[in-house]
């Protein structure tokens, strides 16, 4: 649901990106006041310069002012944890999720493959998302190797405030949560898409999830071997007949700052929820 928010001070977004010889290390955003901007852009440099995949050798800050009124608000996903034995099962249960969303299963194993394969056409991970139609399962951005990538938006110090209370409860308060569940948000909250999928490019960093209206934020707790580079994200577009231009547009420019949280619950094992769902749905 979007609201407008009349903003009390002027919000920048604020933007990192990293890259080592030429490839794709990094990013990372906030949404911020002035007074603000100096320590945020720090902890961006910091965080590029300590990434464990490697010493950033080019760095960009960019830094925007956002005009008052485009600031939009909006309430976060629900996240839930489903703990799977191993990444292969991690993958299947992705799969009977996707498909709970609406997404087809020719569709599902193509986004699967993508990802495992590496999406960028030099078999490495993309610097952003891929589209997908959610039923053809079609590639449908426009640039291979970058994708479409998702900007401009951040929680309010309030709803950070909570969902970081929240989190610590259950061991999940790391950025890696935080930021996913923040992008999943404007992913879902942007018309045409019915649901994502991602994995991390993070060779240390196994978890990943699917997201769509229907199921929220639902984590799986490996979705890849450990070690592995090749991770990426995939948005499912509904066969709607979308403005491709316009859709990404919203995505990389649409300013959303999400002032609530939804329900942030525990682990749910794989098999009790596939009993779930196959009885309920
Ligand atoms: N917009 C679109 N795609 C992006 C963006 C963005 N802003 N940032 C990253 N990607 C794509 C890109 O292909 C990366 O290779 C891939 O996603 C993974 O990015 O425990 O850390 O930042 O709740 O490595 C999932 C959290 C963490 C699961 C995902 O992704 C959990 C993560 P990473
Ligand atoms: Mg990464």
């Amino acid at each position: 649901m979007l609201i407008s928010a009349p903003m009390k001070t002027p919000l920048y977004s604020i933007r990192m990106h990293s890259s080592c010889r030429g490839s794709h290390l990094s990013g990372a955003e906030r949404l911020v006041p002035q007074a603000e901007l100096e320590a945020v852009a720090g902890q961006l440099l910091r965080r590029a310069l300590e990434h464990s995949r490697g010493c950033a050798d080019s760095i960009r800050l960019s830094v925007d002012a956002i005009a008052e009124p485009l600031v939009r608000s909006a309430t976060l996903p629900d996240l839930a944890t489903i703990r799977v034995t191993d990444y292969r099962q991690g993958r299947e249960a992705a799969a009977v999720l996707l498909q709970h969303s609406g997404v087809s299963p020719r569709a599902v194993e193509i986004a699967l493959a993508t990802l495992a394969a590496g999406a960028a056409p030099d078999g490495g991970s993309m610097r952003g998302a891929m589209l997908l139609d959610a039923e053809s399962g079609v590639r449908l951005e426009a640039d291979p190797f970058r994708g479409v990538r998702v900007s401009r938006m951040d929680l309010s110090p309030e709803a950070a405030l909570r969902l970081q209370q929240q989190l610590q409860r259950l061991g999940l308060n790391n950025p890696h949560v935080r930021e996913a569940l923040v992008l999943a948000g404007k992913v879902l909250a942007t018309p045409g898409i019915l649901a994502e999928l991602c994995w991390s490019d993070d060779p240390d960093y196994t978890a990943g999830y699917v997201a769509s209206a229907a199921l929220g934020y639902r984590r799986l707790t490996q979705l890849k071997p450990l070690g592995e580079e090749r991770g990426g994200r995939v948005f499912f577009i509904r066969d709607e007949g979308f403005d491709l231009t316009r859709l990404q547009r919203e995505l990389e420019q649409a300013v959303l700052l999400f002032t609530d949280i939804g329900t942030i619950a525990g682990e749910t094992p794989w098999e009790e929820l596939r009993a779930t769902l196959a009885a309920g749905a």
